[in-house]
Formats: C-alpha cells, structure tokens, sequence
C-alpha cells in the first residue's frame, strides 16, 4: 500500500525535467501497491526564494499519478531545462487511511504555508490526536485531515526551540520520530537544509538505492548512536564520532545519486546497491554523505551493509501481456521450477533448504508446527497442511494471523511458527511473528522479497524465489508458497524409512509440475469462454474438500478480488449443513474433484448438487470418464500425486478470475480498495 520515492542528485547536474520524471516513473513502479491520490516536493525556480535561497515548490493530485504528471507538465512557472547540480525531490502515492482521498490530504504533508518541512509517510501515526492538540495549543494551523500532518508541524516546531540553533536535520527528524507511536516509513525534506534528506521508518519497509559513477568509500555503513537524552534534555542529543564515518564517492570529482523507495521494484532501474533501512534507523544525506544514525542501541547489528539486487527490470515490466496478473499466472511453470532450483536433488530425492539448516535439530525436535499467515498466504498453509502432517507426524496448526493474535493464542518454545507472506511487510503477519517471538518459538519466514521484514525478523526461512509479484491478486506467489512447503514437509521425512515410497512419489510429482502447469495454462482458451458464460452472474460457489478446499478457498478469493462478483469456498462436507440450500439450476457452481482419498466423497457433493438441478462445472482429471459424463461441464487437468493437485486446479481458477474480470472492464492489476502490501492491521 502506498508508496514513497525520493531522489537527491549530488554532484551531477540534472534538469528539472530529468528530476520530475524520475520521481514520476518511481512512482509508477509502486502504482501496483494500490493508492488513491499522488504527489511530489521539489525545488521551486529560485525567483520569490525564500531566506535560505530555497524554496519548495508541491504539486499533489487526487487519483491516478498520470493525472498528477500530466499537472506537473502544465506548470508555467516551471523552467523544466533548469539544471541543478544538486536536489532532492520527494514523491508519493497515498492509501488515505486518515481523511479522505483529496489534494490537501495528499502527500507530501507540509508544515505551514511556506512549505518549510515536507513529509511524505506510509502507514499511520496512532498517537496524532495528542501531538495535534499539542501543536495546536502552540498555534499551529492544520490544514488536512491526516495523521501525517502532526510530522511537519513537529518538526518546523522544535526546529524553532532556542536549543535547536546548531543541530543537524537527522537529529531534528530523531526528535520527532522519539514522539510518534504506529508504523511508518517517513522521508523529509527543509528549506532549512537545502540539498540534504532525512528518511526513517518503524514498521514500513523503506530502502535506498545509490548509483556512483565512481568508487564508494565503503560497503559497510556504520551506525553512529546518539547519546542517549536524558529526561526533556533533547540538547544532549550529539553524534557519537564514528572512525568509519558515512558512505560517500571516494573522488571528489565524482557525483552520486540516492534512491529512496518503499520497495525495490521503484529503484532496480537506476541501480542494484542497496541499504534495507531497519526499524528506528535514521537514514541522512548531507553534502553527499549518506549516514546512518540511532538514538540508541537496539538488538542486531551495528551496521549497515550494501546489498546487492537479485531483481531484474524485465521481471518488473508487463511485456507482452495484458496485465501483470495475467503475465504472473503465465510465468507459472518456470516461478515453480525457481522455487525448486538448487534445492531439490530428484536422482536422490534428497531436498536441501539453505534457509534452515542452522536450525534444523531444532526444528526436527518441536512439538508442533504453526503456519501463520494473511489471505492467500493463508491459503498456502491450508493447502499443504495435511502433507505436513503426514509427513512431520506433528500437530500443525493454521492461523489466520489477525484471528491469532485475537485470540492471544497459547505459544510455547518447543513450537516452530511459519509467518507466510509475499511481501514479508504485511502488519497483522508481522505483529503474529513479533508475538511469536517473544514467548519463546523459533521463527521461520516464508516469503517472497529478500530484506523484507518478515524475512529480516524470522530467525531462518524459505525464500520461495517466484519473482517480484505485482498484480494485487496473489498468483504465482501462491504457487510458490505451496511448493515450498511441500518442500519443507519432505525435509522433515527424510529421515523416515517408512516414508521413502511416499516421498518419491511426491518427487516425481514435483520434477513433472512444470510441465503440467504448462499443460494446465493451455485450456485458457475453454477457460476464457466458460467466463463468457459467467460474468453476468451475481454469484459464484467452489467446491471441493480435503487438500482442495484450500483452491476453493483460494479461486473464491480470486474472483471477489478482482471481479467484484460474490463468491464463495465452500468445503463440500459442509454441503448438506447449509450451502445446499443455494443450489438450484441457476446458481453457478463448480466443483473440484480429484482422483484422491477423498473421490467418493466428492462424487456424493457432486450428486447432491446434481439432484437439486443444479449445473456443476467440474474441475477433474483428464482421464476421469466417470466424472466427465455426471457434470454440466469439466475443465480437464494432468494427474498428479494429491497434495500437489491443488496447484493444478488453482489455475484455471485464477485464470476464470482474470477474464471475468477482463469482461467486467475491470482494472485486475489494481482492484478497488485494496492494495498490494499491507502494512497497516
Ligand atoms: C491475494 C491478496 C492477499 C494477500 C494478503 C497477504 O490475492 O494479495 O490476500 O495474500 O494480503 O499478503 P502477503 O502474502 O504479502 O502477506
Ligand atoms: N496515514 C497516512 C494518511 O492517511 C498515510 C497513508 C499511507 O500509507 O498512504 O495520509
């Protein structure tokens, strides 16, 4: 959700032109995260400048970032050919979670008419009312609805203390950053400190780019702790020295450029040097320095390293496709197989996590598993739940991690929690796991986006590798999921004699799965006219039980995210317990039925629906005769071994769900109301 980009040019001289489209694009790169208005802080033309021989120019807008191009493009007063050796410019896409979508409640937030500090924020301060009465109570105006607001107000107030004269801009921001409460990632910029920028972020992910034509003067940034304050002595706050000092071009001759980005996706183009900032992190570029600072020590490291990054542009851009949903649910054969890569050795059956083996007694000696997780990332735990049970013979729980934390569920140490995400930012997984951590269980992250802070804060995990995902519907990223855990439930049998038939078989299902996706994908076309017939409909009912109530469960999510239309999982044990009395020859239906354990048991749903005249369109296997000649229709699929199945009857769901929604006109990269990465509970 939301997305911040910022960019200091330092030493290389670019046009104002140059700046605005850079900030555009960033933005754009974060479109898929979901938003509802878009704005940008720059320097204005130095004409009515203000003392500081600066004055900052925002420009915001309501709805989509093209709008707000298209705004900045039409502004007289700017000379775009202007060239500036340095200058920071800051841009944002809003998810208003305080105050309506508008242009005053956009961001950047500013701190008085004169625009003397910008903010823009992702995620929500929850202590706003208090610090707005106080700042009120000062005589500060507010102007917006937001929370964001109290930041800049904040800031141009104590930059106005007596005891304020000398200090730097990341002391300033670490003062007022000492006084919010919530999760946040903010990026500021002052009149008062022209050509400087100032990011931290407690909770939202932030990370910094840096592209140097030459070479830098370090690859570790070290963090200068500040002293600690003593009780409402804020003029204590020094930096300690720090020997190793700041990242910086070692010629002075050499210009550089900063990246700031809520997500890697914004800053790949520019350059692959990157800095994940860590919660409470007070991220500074002054004269082209960048350094770090805390206010005090925290648990990990004292440092910073720079990072590079595995993305690539190509896997960011929709190519040839349609839509990014639709080109994440194509490239499907070949994100399984990345899941798999290095990591499964087929000759031997032999499966080999990196992410856990300095944990593996542990993990190998508890007491039970819990997979904890939000949406289709809960999906994922369902589906390979029963495998995991079967194969590490251990009580596995499956949470919804909203539910979980609700309900204060018991956690000891000898458990091993699962935080499943794509993001590995999204909040409620996130609190789950700090919950988690703090009674005692070992940790494991499953997720999609190396440095995210999932993956930072889980003690070990599994990467699933799918590629960057960003359509807001959860495609390949579910897949992955899947694969992974059913990865991790072999690793927990390998030691297993008994297992070794059972485990082969789901090997061999393994090696053939991407091409059987390959298979799957090619019915896009009956898939595609079965949409045709549906997407006038109000209603949709998939069912199917034991390892695909989880697809039901999941295509049903699908179709309401990004269709619009109701639809509804429903386990077809529970048929007869209610849902039964919806079926009639007009309610759409479709059910999942597999050649497994559960076969008769779904022939039985499948009678009763049939019985009420009902018109089921059956997802099966394509030798299963049987079942062909009793439905209205089928969508035939390979055979696999059962817990890999539901990968199989995934697809044409998410398939169904794109074309419906193609048929609706419907955005399916950015559905209403949602959003990609959701870091607020
Ligand atoms: C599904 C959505 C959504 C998502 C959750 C959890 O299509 O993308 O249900 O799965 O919001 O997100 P993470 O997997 O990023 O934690
Ligand atoms: N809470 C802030 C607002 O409503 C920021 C929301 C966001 O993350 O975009 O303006």
């Amino acid at each position: 959700m939301c997305g911040i980009f910022a960019y200091l040019n330092y030493r290389i001289p670019k046009t104002r032109r140059h700046i605005l489209e850079t900030l555009i694009k960033g933005l754009q790169r974060l479109e898929y995260r979901g938003y509802d208005s878009a704005g940008v802080a720059i320097d204005a033309p130095s004409k009515g400048a203000h003392e500081n021989g600066k004055q900052i120019c925002v420009v915001k807008q309501q709805g989509k970032v093209e709008v707000l191009a298209e705004k900045l493009r039409g502004m007289a007063e700017f000379d775009f050919n202007d060239e500036m050796l340095c200058h920071v410019g800051i841009a944002h896409t809003r998810w208003a979670t305080h105050g309506v979508p508008n242009e005053v409640n956009s961001h950047p937030q500013r701190s008085d008419p004169e625009n003397e500090f910008v903010v823009v924020h992702n995620g929500i301060v929850t202590n706003y009312k208090a610090l707005k009465k106080l700042l009120e109570g000062k005589g500060f105006k507010f102007e917006s609805e937001t929370d964001t607001e109290v930041i800049p107000k904040m800031l141009k107030y104590l930059h106005q203390q007596p005891d304020a004269k000398d200090i730097s801009f990341s002391t300033l921001v670490e003062r007022v950053v000492k006084e919010l409460e919530g999760a946040f990632a903010i990026v500021v910029k002052s009149v008062h400190f022209p050509g400087e920028v100032v990011a931290t972020k407690r909770g939202s992910p932030l990370l910094i780019g840096v592209a140097c034509s030459g070479e830098l003067s370090t690859d570790i940034i070290p963090i200068r702790y500040c002293k600690s304050i003593s009780e409402g002595d804020h003029s204590k706050v020094v930096p300690q020295n720090n020997p190793l000092g700041s990242l910086h071009p070692v010629d002075v001759e050499c210009g550089v450029e900063y990246y700031f980005a809520s997500d890697a996706s914004a800053i790949v183009e520019h350059t692959r040097r990157v800095i994940f900032v860590e919660d409470d992190d007070v991220a500074a570029v002054s004269g082209g320095h960048l350094s770090l600072h805390r206010v005090c020590r925290g648990p990990g490291q004292d440092c910073r390293a720079l990072q590079t990054l595995e993305m690539e542009l190509q896997q960011i851009v929709k190519g040839s496709y349609n839509s990014y949903m639709q080109k994440e649910i194509f490239e499907q054969p070949d994100s399984v197989l990345n899941t798999m890569r290095g990591r499964l050795k087929f000759e031997s059956n032999i499966v080999m996590l990196g992410g856990l083996k300095d944990h593996v007694k542990v993990i190998k000696r508890c007491r039970r598993l819990i997979l904890i997780g939000c949406g289709t990332s809960y999906h994922a735990a369902l589906a390979t739940r029963q495998v995991l049970e079967e194969l590490s013979e251990l009580p596995v729980m499956v949470e919804l991690a909203s539910d979980f934390l609700d309900r204060h569920t018991p956690v000891f140490r000898d458990d091993v929690c699962f935080f499943i995400s794509q993001s590995g930012e999204t909040a409620d997984t996130l609190m789950a796991l700090h919950f988690c951590k703090e009674n005692g269980a070992l940790t494991v992250g499953v997720t999609n986006t190396v440095g995210s802070s999932i993956s930072r804060v889980t003690e070990c995990g599994i990467h699933i590798n799918a590629g960057p995902e960003i359509g807001v519907a959860s495609t390949k990223a579910y897949t992955s999921q899947v694969v992974a855990l059913v990865m991790f439930a072999l690793f927990m049998s390998e030691d297993r004699i008994s297992m070794t038939q059972r485990r082969k078989e789901i090997f061999k299902g393994l090696e053939e799965l991407p091409d059987q996706i390959r298979k799957v994908l090619q019915i896009d076309s009956d898939v595609k006219e079965l949409a045709g017939e549906m997407y006038k409909q109000l209603s949709l009912l998939i069912m199917g039980r034991g390892y695909n109530y989880a697809t039901c469960l999941e295509g049903a999510l699908k179709i309401k995210e990004i269709t619009y239309m109701h639809s509804e999982g429903i386990l077809s044990g529970e048929l007869k317990h209610g849902p039964l009395a919806l079926i009639d020859d007009k309610m759409p239906v479709i059910m999942i039925i597999p050649r497994d354990g559960t076969y008769t048991k779904c022939h039985n749903a499948l009678k009763q629906v049939t019985a009420r005249r009902g018109l089921p369109v059956v997802l099966c296997e394509e030798n299963d005769k049987e079942t062909i000649s009793l439905a209205f229709k089928a969508l035939l699929l390979p055979s696999t071994v059962d817990c890999l199945q539901g990968i199989l009857a995934v697809i044409p769901l998410q398939l169904l769900s794109l074309h419906i929604a193609n048929l609706r006109n419907m955005d399916v990269d950015c559905p209403r109301n949602l959003a990609k990465s959701v870091t607020v509970e």
